[in-house]
């Protein structure tokens, strides 16, 4: 198998293509967008993300990534699009069944079909599976192989962690699994175990269910922890040093294109009822409102508040805003009559405005921190003292200490 085609170039689609053309194969790239096509074609990165554009401008120019919106015969495709979430809290596979489609006319004897895409148990059979069966009359498993491999990368260190990270790679049969496998070695350190494509599905939102649950664990806690009056993050930090205790933090709420929205792929056709995963879902989706309720109570006697949110990406150190709860956050703070300034240096694609750091903290009454990039440890409480008009600090991941904002003569308040 010398020749893959992966369609969807977003954050997994693109870092992958780039090490499989590094790593010996003859790669096309494949896009429905108009804007990312031209992009990559003429050699410029859509997408931030360390080492990307060093592994990419390599393939790029070796000649070996090619970029269209047209699917060509290849031995290999890969799918790697997104699964959003619908309003009915189902899996959209719109973009996936979109992929299936395109792939349908081209896929041939003893070519090896791979999903990426994370997917509720049965798609890679059911959907991609049954629609290039359809069209080509070919058996998935005897004529062409069928396998899921999800990709289990962090932003912000997709490029190390798609290298170094095991991968469970589930196939239709052995030979589709192994066939798979033998793709991903090419440039894979980590260990690559082979299953069941469901059982891989599965796994795949395990993982983020498990991390979904933890953090909604956090959430009551620190809840908990304030009737009591009482740090959640000491008792998160001390509970910790326990050789089988490992909470993660609370925080203002759960965003992210993974972790939000995989937990409700695993519960959408299950006979279960009231689920502790979609209570935690539930938890984590509700703190934004919490959060915003908090604030409230803290500036409940100023006239005209106003607000500098530091932070709007989903988590730290990325420019990512999808599923943020930063932007709940503000919607919410914005219908309470707040005027919020928003101050982001790792965004770049926000459609909404974004300010400069003297206009969001000028005469600001509270510093909202949300996503704790580590730019923002440049800036100088004195600074931020000096510039607001009443000095509060809310932050909602322990970035600040409490004592050196209060010596600035900041008030602090902490989840
Ligand atoms: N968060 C907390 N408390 C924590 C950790 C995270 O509130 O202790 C919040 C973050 O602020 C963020 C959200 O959770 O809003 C998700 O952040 P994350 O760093 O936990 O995860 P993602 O969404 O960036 O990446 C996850 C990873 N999954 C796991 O760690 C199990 C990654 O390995 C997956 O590849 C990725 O989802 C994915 O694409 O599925």
């Amino acid at each position: 198998m010398k020749t893959i085609c992966i369609l969807g170039m977003g954050y997994i689609g693109l870092p992958t293509a780039c090490m499989m053309a590094n790593n010996g194969y003859e790669v096309l790239g494949i896009d429905i967008n108009d804007g990312i096509v031209n992009n990559l074609s003429s050699g410029k990165l859509h997408i931030e993300e360390p080492d990307l554009e060093e592994v990419f401008l390599k393939a790029f120019k070796e000649g070996k990534l090619k970029v269209s919106k047209k699917v060509e015969k290849s031995d290999v495709y890969i799918i790697a699009v997104p699964t959003p979430v619908k309003e009915d809290d189902k899996a959209d596979l719109s973009y996936v069944i979109g992929a299936a489609e395109m792939i349908k006319d081209f896929v041939s004897k003893d070519n090896l079909v791979i999903l990426e895409s994370t997917s509720p148990p049965g798609t890679t059979r059911n959907v991609v599976g049954s629609i290039i069966e359809k069209n080509t009359k070919l058996a998935a498993g005897t004529d062409f192989h069928l396998a899921f491999c999800p990709e289990r990368v962090l932003p912000g260190k997709i490029i190390y962690e798609l290298v170094n990270n095991d991968r469970v790679v589930g196939g239709f049969n052995e030979k589709s699994a192994e066939l798979a496998k033998e793709v991903y070695r090419s440039f894979v350190k980590g260990s690559i175990y082979t299953t069941t494509l469901e059982t891989s599905e599965f796994v795949k939102l395990a993982e983020n269910t498990y991390r979904d649950v933890n953090i909604a664990f956090a959430n009551e806690l620190a809840d908990i922890c304030e009737e009591y009056k009482i740090s959640i993050w000491d008792v998160v930090k001390f509970a910790n040093m326990h050789p089988r205790v490992n909470i993660l933090n609370p925080g203002p709420g759960v965003g992210g294109h993974c972790i939000a929205i995989d937990p409700w792929f695993i519960i959408e056709n299950i006979r279960k009822k009231d689920t502790l995963i979609e209570k935690c879902r539930r938890i984590n989706n509700s703190r934004p409102f919490v959060i915003s309720n908090k604030i409230a109570e803290i500036l409940n006697n100023i006239k005209n508040p106003k607000i500098a949110i530091f932070g709007i990406a989903y988590k730290e150190n990325v420019g990512d805003t999808r599923e943020s709860p930063a932007l709940v956050i503000i919607d919410e703070l914005s219908k309470k009559g707040f005027e919020v300034f928003i101050y982001d240096p790792c965004v770049t694609n926000y459609k909404g405005k974004l300010n400069s750091l003297d206009d969001s903290l000028n005469d600001a009454d509270l510093l909202l921190l949300f996503a704790a990039h580590d730019t923002f440890k440049g800036i100088s409480l004195d600074l931020i003292a000096q510039k607001m008009r009443n000095k509060n600090i809310f932050d909602t991941r322990n970035f600040y200490n409490q004592d050196e904002v209060e010596k600035a003569g900041i008030k602090y308040y902490r989840i």
